[in-house]
């Protein structure tokens, strides 16, 4: 299941690069018993199976071992997925970017035995508001964000800063050849070559599909003054234009 995802286009280069390492460890390699069995029914019944604390709890124990932490790079982070952890975001992803090792721990079946969130788990990531028959491509999706944040992973023109959420803002619309296709024009100003124009109408632009899509994401974002007052004259409404036209 991780195969595929970490053997195209940026993991493949981060990874060939040394840029960063992905070890994918099966918790059954972590069992006792005869069957490696990793999950038991519920105490106090009802439907489904828990995984069982004790293989977890030996997996990290296990690879806790061959982590060299450097000096002052603090703690390790061992982060759960689960729909009751905190809601994954661009600012967490830049926060967990900032250490030399992650423990991600993919739950599955019904839940995960009590016990690992709560003498295991350092955080609990919720990558959404949905349910996911396991947390694999929730951790997938966590490990993605964070490796596209280290030096060296994104080209040198595409900055991971310029990106969507990282202004607090939606990115402006991009437009590329052909000028025209099917009738439908690219805008004047991007073909002007008139920067200054450019910066302004991305950045109007950026603000117009914010408070079209994610208006309560334009309360945190970073706005000048200027901003401000454009979208004090958007939320007036009138001559707004204040459609993105989707
Ligand atoms: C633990 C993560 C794991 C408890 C995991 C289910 C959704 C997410 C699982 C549990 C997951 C998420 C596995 N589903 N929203 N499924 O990040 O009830």
């Amino acid at each position: 299941m991780f195969q595929a995802p970490f053997s195209i286009s940026i993991f493949k280069r981060a990874i060939d690069h040394n840029l960063v390492k992905v070890h994918i460890h099966n918790i059954r390699d972590y069992t006792h018993d005869k069957h490696h069995t990793v999950d038991d029914y519920a105490y106090g019944g009802g439907a489904g199976m828990v995984l069982k604390p004790e293989p977890i709890f030996e997996a990290v124990a296990s690879i806790k071992s061959n982590i060299d932490l450097k000096e002052g790079s603090g703690t390790l982070p061992i982060i759960l997925l689960t729909p009751q952890g905190r809601p994954f975001s661009q600012k967490i992803a830049l926060e967990l970017s900032k250490y030399s090792h992650l423990v991600l721990i993919c739950g599955h079946y019904e839940g995960v035995d009590e016990r690992v969130r709560q003498h295991l788990a350092t955080n609990e990531i919720s990558i959404g508001d949905y349910v996911l028959s396991g947390g694999e491509l929730a951790a997938m999706v966590v490990v993605d964000a964070v490796v596209r944040l280290l030096p060296g992973v994104l080209g040198s023109e595409a900055s991971a800063l310029d990106d969507s959420h990282t202004s607090g803002l939606l990115e402006y619309p991009q437009y590329t050849r052909p000028e025209v296709y099917r009738g439908w024009a690219v805008p004047e100003v991007l073909l002007s070559g008139n920067h200054a124009q450019i910066a302004k109408w991305r950045r109007k632009q950026a603000i117009l599909r914010t408070l079209e899509c994610r208006p309560e994401l334009l309360d945190k974002a970073n706005l000048s003054p200027e901003d401000r007052k454009l979208i004090d004259g958007m939320k007036e409404g009138e001559d707004s234009g204040i459609s993105t036209g989707h």
